[in-house]
C-alpha cells in the first residue's frame, strides 16, 4: 500500500527489514546500543560486527528513549542504519506517545541531514517493548505525514511490517488517517 503527496510517499510493505533497498534503515534499538533481538538482532547479524564497534565508539553513552543515532551500514546495502530507541510500554501515562513520536522524528532528521532519499522503518517499540500496534501505527503515520508538510527529503518513508497482522493494522490507520485510494 502506498500514500503519495507530490514526489513523496510512504509506503507500507511485509517483509524483512534487513532486505530493503533503501538509503537507510532504521534499526529498534535499546538505550545502551547493546544489541538484542528482533530487528536488532537481525540487523546486526545481517550487517556484521562493523556496526557494534563504530557505535561503542561514537556512541559510548549509548542514546537515550525518543532519540536515535546514525551509523555506517557495514554488508548491508544501505549507506546507513539509524539506532533508534522507542520507549517501553508501560501502560501509556509514562510519555510513551511523545517518545515514540520524537524517535520516529529524529529517525527523519538523521535523514535529511544525511541527503537520504529513502528510508526504511520497522514498527519501532511493536514487539519487545510491548507498544500497542494501532497506538503505534497511529504515531508512525502522523509523524510522517506531518514531516512531509515540511520538509523534502527524505522522499520514500517505508514501513516494513514483519507479517500480515500488524501490516494490515498499519494498512487500516493509513487508510483512516489519508482516506481510501
Ligand atoms: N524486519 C522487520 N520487522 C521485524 C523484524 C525484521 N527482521 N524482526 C522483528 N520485526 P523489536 P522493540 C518486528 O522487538 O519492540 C531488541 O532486543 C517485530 O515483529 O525488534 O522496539 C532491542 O535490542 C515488531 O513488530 O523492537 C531492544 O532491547 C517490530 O519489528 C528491544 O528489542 C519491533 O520489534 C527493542 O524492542
Amino acid at each position: 500500500m502506498e500514500r503519495r503527496w507530490g514526489n513523496q510517499r510512504i509506503e507500507l510493505t511485509i517483509g524483512d527489514i534487513t532486505e530493503q533497498n533503501v538509503d537507510i534503515l532504521v534499526n529498534a534499538a535499546n538505550s545502551r546500543l547493546a544489541g538484542g533481538g528482533g530487528v536488532d538482532g537481525a540487523i546486526h547479524a545481517a550487517g556484521g560486527p562493523s556496526i557494534m564497534e563504530e557505535t561503542r565508539h561514537r556512541y559510548p553513552h549509548g542514546c537515550p528513549t525518543g532519540s536515535a543515532v546514525i551509523s555506517s551500514a557495514g554488508n548491508l546495502s544501505a549507506r546507513y542504519v539509524i539506532h533508534a530507541v522507542g520507549p517501553i510500554w508501560q501502560g501509556g501515562h509514562a510519555h510513551e506517545e511523545k517518545e515514540l513520536e520524537s524517535a520516529y522524528k529524529r529517525c527523519f532528521e538523521l535523514a535529511a541531514t544525511h541527503d537520504a532519499t529513502s528510508i526504511a522503518l520497522p514498527a519501532l517499540s511493536c514487539g519487545a517493548y510491548g507498544y500497542p500496534l494501532d497506538l503505534a501505527a497511529e504515531i508512525a503515520l502522523k509523524t510522517s505525514i506531518l514531516w512531509f508538510k515540511f520538509h523534502t527529503q527524505p522522499r520514500l518513508i517505508r514501513f516494513v511490517l514483519y507479517s500480515e497482522g500488524p501490516y494490515s493494522v498499519f494498512a487500516d490507520v493509513l487508510e483512516e488517517l489519508t482516506g481510501p485510494s
